[in-house]
């Protein structure tokens, strides 16, 4: 594949894919995003010129979509608005983008008979209780909480009846919490870093004893990429790399590494619907795409992320005081 559209190619988990690609691959990419208040074009600056075309707009144009799938081997599609407390105070921008969008999407690569690849996430399958033995399979029926997970899982329902129906050459992936560089500041680990980092005391919702399967943002791009190359058409592909943590030995991590008091955090309301656990059975990916996530240390992850925020202020200042003054407005 000598080109590929990426969508949402400036938002946190796009971007690190475009760098990926550039350090493992030969493509070339033309990046279509609608630089939202998630979306941030400093991200892709390292990005060689000759390898990137940049087009600002919107997935919901299928004029422009039209024209930019006609010109490329294949699309990932990573654009979405992708913020659960956001989908609970403004549901209507989640479903533009994630269902209307998604189709667009799948109209084009319908009439142009080019390969997608549809990122989703395991927030589609609901939420586990926290003595459960079981993960989150390929077969675990979708149950989802949130106004935006209900979107992505709408979202994935089309690409599934456009592969059944149309026959488009489509493959999808469910990963688990991404962690790493260029994450906006409105995600747990990148506000509790940069709240330290000012001073201010991190936010923990309710008890802290909700669980998510924490992985580096590299190994989903690695994956993806696995999947591009390899996957089978139709086939859904779930994604994680056995990192369950609850929120609260997460913010202890984050302060100790930091030099902080393990306890110098506050308890503030919790997130309503907020789900309780998510786990990720990834054996279809690791045994049928032999794939193996590279970041098995959770805390050496963590420790680099915290090291990037730390070096990169001028990148995420901008955001933090809107991201701030967006919570205070409900009490979190
Ligand atoms: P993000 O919010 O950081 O980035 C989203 C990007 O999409 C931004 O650059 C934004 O400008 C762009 N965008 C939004 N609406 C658009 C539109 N209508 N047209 C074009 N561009 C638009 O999100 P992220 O965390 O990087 O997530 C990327 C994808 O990965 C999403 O599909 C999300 O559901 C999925 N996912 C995320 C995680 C996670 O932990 N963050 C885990 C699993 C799956
Ligand atoms: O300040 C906080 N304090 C806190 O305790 C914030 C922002 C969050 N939390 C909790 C809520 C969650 O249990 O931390 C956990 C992680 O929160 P988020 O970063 O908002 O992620 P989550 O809701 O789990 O969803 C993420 O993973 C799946 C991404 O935002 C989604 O896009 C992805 O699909």
């Amino acid at each position: 594949m000598n080109k590929i559209l990426v969508t949402g190619g400036a938002g946190f988990i796009g971007a690190n894919f475009v760098h990926h690609l550039m350090a493992h691959t030969d493509a070339s990419v033309v990046v279509l995003d609608k630089l939202t208040y998630a979306g941030n074009e400093a991200s892709l600056a390292d990005v060689p010129a000759g390898r990137m075309e940049f087009v600002h707009g919107a997935i919901e144009d299928a004029e422009l979509v039209d024209r930019l799938v006609a010109g490329v081997d294949a699309v990932v599609h990573f654009a979405a608005e992708s913020h659960n407390d956001n989908s609970l105070s403004n549901p209507r921008p989640f479903l533009d983008t994630n269902i209307v969008g998604t189709y667009t999407i799948l109209e084009a690569v319908r009439k142009h008979g080019v390969r997608l690849h549809h990122i989703s996430t395991d927030e589609v399958y609901g939420d586990l209780e926290l003595d459960d033995p079981a993960k989150f399979s390929e077969t675990t029926p979708y149950n989802p909480s949130s106004p935006y997970s209900a979107t992505k899982a709408g979202s994935d329902l089309l690409v599934r009846a456009w592969v059944r129906s149309f026959g488009v050459q489509a493959t999808i992936s469910n990963c688990s919490n991404n962690y790493g560089p260029y994450q906006h500041v409105e995600k747990f680990i990148p506000r509790q870093i940069t709240n330290v980092i000012r001073g201010v005391r991190p936010k923990l919702y309710g008890t802290g004893e909700n669980v998510r399967d924490w992985i580096h943002t590299d190994d989903h791009s690695s994956a993806v990429l696995r999947i591009l190359e390899r996957g089978e058409i139709g086939q859904t592909y779930l994604i994680g790399a056995n990192g369950e943590r609850n929120n609260k030995d997460v913010i202890e991590d984050i302060l100790v590494l930091m030099g902080q008091p393990r306890d110098s955090y506050d308890h503030v309301s919790d997130r309503p619907g907020h789900d309780l656990r998510y786990a990720i059975d990834a054996t279809r990916l690791r045994t049928e795409l032999g794939w193996e996530p590279a970041y098995t240390d959770f805390e050496a992850g963590l420790k680099a992320t915290i090291d990037w925020y730390v070096a990169n202020e001028a990148w995420w200042a901008p955001q933090k005081d809107e991201t701030e003054a967006k919570y205070a407005k409900v009490g979190r």
